[in-house]
């Protein structure tokens, strides 16, 4: 739970040292009833950016320091969290961890009154910081409250908090940066390495369902910029008829679905139904294999229809063409689907092509159209999963229960082929089922025997 607290802090923080300089700045929390500050958060940091624009540099030494000495607090924080990480005491743990933090945030409490009190200068700069505090730690409280209720699931806020004490110091390195990639360009030529799992968790069904997709809509409806999304096959790990919403990244660790299910049909399966794990979420629609068809179907969260792409003849459906390694092969992952910065994507096999992998663009529109095709010398039973980036199609490959490597790359640019590519990935359990890559802040997004697993995507 106090992942949400130091998220605060950080935002908290990315203000004051956006704002440090100017004389005014108007910064308005909208307090909606959300059951997690996160999305609150999110717009405070869009805010602040806003605000930095307006800026005119003024320096103030001890409100310089005073900084400096809640950037030394958040390092502290970071070293006691990872104290107490290496003496996990099993249970007690986590609960230890709340209070040590409970004190932390104590202390930066009061550097925050410190700071408010520094110059009259500031007053109103700082007086909005602490309003915004007031209504955070309100928050906080309520959370807390639902966290005693919730306290098995206290090791897997500490794990995500670990992750967000790192993206902490990176922003306070980086200060406030667009995450956004320049519309219809991409800068991001060139996968050099994925980094350590930053998210892990077992989700809202710990243990259940192993066939499944989550991520990120990287063109989501307005409001529903942090929502995630969950498919889990639920009937005979082949088939599912609904899709499940989360508000943000910490609902989804935490296991609370706020909005909840959207469902295609009460049914399952049934016409239309989605068959296999390899799914997508783009601007607000679900892109998948649909029951019993060499279709790809297209779900709209919003009208609740579907509209429906037949893939050319010849492509291979039903679990007839499927990624594999060399004990076995992932049922049912004929079609998979891919969101890039420039939309989504089809990889899947025909018989004219022997079974080797085949790319489509696809085109949005009424009904979804194939714009382009790219056929590749990479076997599909060779690879485990794949991806794409930057108009770049990625493959994996298993070489043991603990790491699978990307090893293959297709550049739908240049047409160029690779073999060599040569990135491992840590995993968290042994089976990828599947993989996406969220554009929107570059990660990749792994369902893996029933965890939900992100890495961070490195370009040179
Ligand atoms: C504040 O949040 C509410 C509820 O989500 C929304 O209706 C309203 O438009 C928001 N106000 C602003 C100024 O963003
Ligand atoms: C940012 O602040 C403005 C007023 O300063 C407010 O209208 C808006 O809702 C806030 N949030 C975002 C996301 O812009
Ligand atoms: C911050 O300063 C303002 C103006 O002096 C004061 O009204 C307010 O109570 C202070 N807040 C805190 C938390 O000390
Ligand atoms: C932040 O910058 C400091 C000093 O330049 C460096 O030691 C540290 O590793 C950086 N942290 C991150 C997360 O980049
Ligand atoms: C890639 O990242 C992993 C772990 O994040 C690291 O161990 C490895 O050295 C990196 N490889 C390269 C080539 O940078
Ligand atoms: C979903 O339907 C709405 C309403 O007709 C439409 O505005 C939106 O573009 C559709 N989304 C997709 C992805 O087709
Ligand atoms: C709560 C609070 O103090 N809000 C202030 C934030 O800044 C604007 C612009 O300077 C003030 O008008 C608000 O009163």
């Amino acid at each position: 739970m106090k992942l949400y607290v130091i998220i605060s802090l950080c935002a908290l923080l990315t203000f004051t040292q956006q704002a440090s300089p100017l004389e005014t700045c108007a910064c308005e929390l909208n307090n909606s009833e959300k059951a997690f500050p996160h999305e609150k958060l999110r717009i405070v940091e869009t805010n602040v950016s806003d605000c930095n624009s307006n800026i005119t540099p003024q320096k103030t030494v001890e409100l310089e320091s005073l900084l400096l000495g809640l950037e030394h607090r958040l390092s502290q924080l970071n070293k006691d969290v990872l104290i107490l990480e290496k003496e996990d005491d099993g249970e007690l743990y986590g609960v230890l961890s709340l209070y040590v933090i409970e004190n932390e945030m104590t202390e930066i409490k009061q550097l925050i009154d410190k700071l408010n009190s520094t110059t009259q200068q500031h007053q109103i700069l700082t007086a909005n910081a602490t309003k915004q505090l007031e209504n955070l730690k309100k928050e906080m409280q309520e959370l807390e409250k639902f966290d005693t209720m919730q306290v098995i699931k206290g090791q897997q806020a500490i794990a995500a908090l670990k992750v967000d004490l790192h993206k902490c110091s990176e922003k306070l390195n980086t200060t406030v940066a667009p995450t956004e990639p320049p519309q219809g360009t991409c800068a991001r030529s060139r996968l050099v390495n994925v980094t350590e799992p930053k998210v892990y968790t077992k989700g809202e069904y710990p243990g259940s369902y192993a066939y499944g997709a989550w991520g990120r809509d990287p063109r989501p409806e307005k409001g529903k910029e942090s929502w995630y999304w969950l498919v889990m096959l639920t009937l005979s790990n082949v088939h599912a008829n609904y899709v499940r919403l989360y508000s943000s990244l910490s609902s989804l660790i935490i296991g609370v679905s706020v909005p909840g299910n959207v469902q295609i049909h009460s049914s399952n399966p049934t016409t239309n139904t989605i068959q296999g794990p390899n799914n997508v979420l783009y601007g607000g629609a679900l892109y998948y294999n649909c029951y019993n068809q060499d279709y790809v179907c297209r779900f709209n969260l919003t009208t609740k229809s579907v509209t429906t792409l037949q893939l050319p003849k010849g492509t291979r459906y039903n679990s007839k063409g499927n990624f594999c390694h060399l004990e076995e092969c992932y049922p049912y992952t004929d079609l998979d689907l891919a969101t890039d910065e420039s939309g989504v994507w089809v990889v899947y096999t025909t018989t004219q092509d022997f079974g080797n992998l085949v790319l489509s663009k696809l085109e949005e529109g009424e009904t979804p159209t194939l714009r382009r095709t790219w056929r590749t010398s990479v076997y599909k039973r060779a690879v485990t999963n794949t991806f794409m980036a930057c108009g770049v199609l990625y493959a994996t490959r298993y070489i043991n229960r603990e790491v699978e490597e990307i090893f293959y790359s297709f550049n739908t640019v240049t047409g160029q082929e690779k073999f060599n590519i040569g990135i491992f990935m840590n995993k968290m359990s042994p089976n990828i089922q599947s993989l996406n890559y969220s554009p929107v802040d570059q990660m990749l997004h792994a369902y893996c025997d029933s965890n939900m697993v992100s890495y961070k995507v490195l370009f040179g």
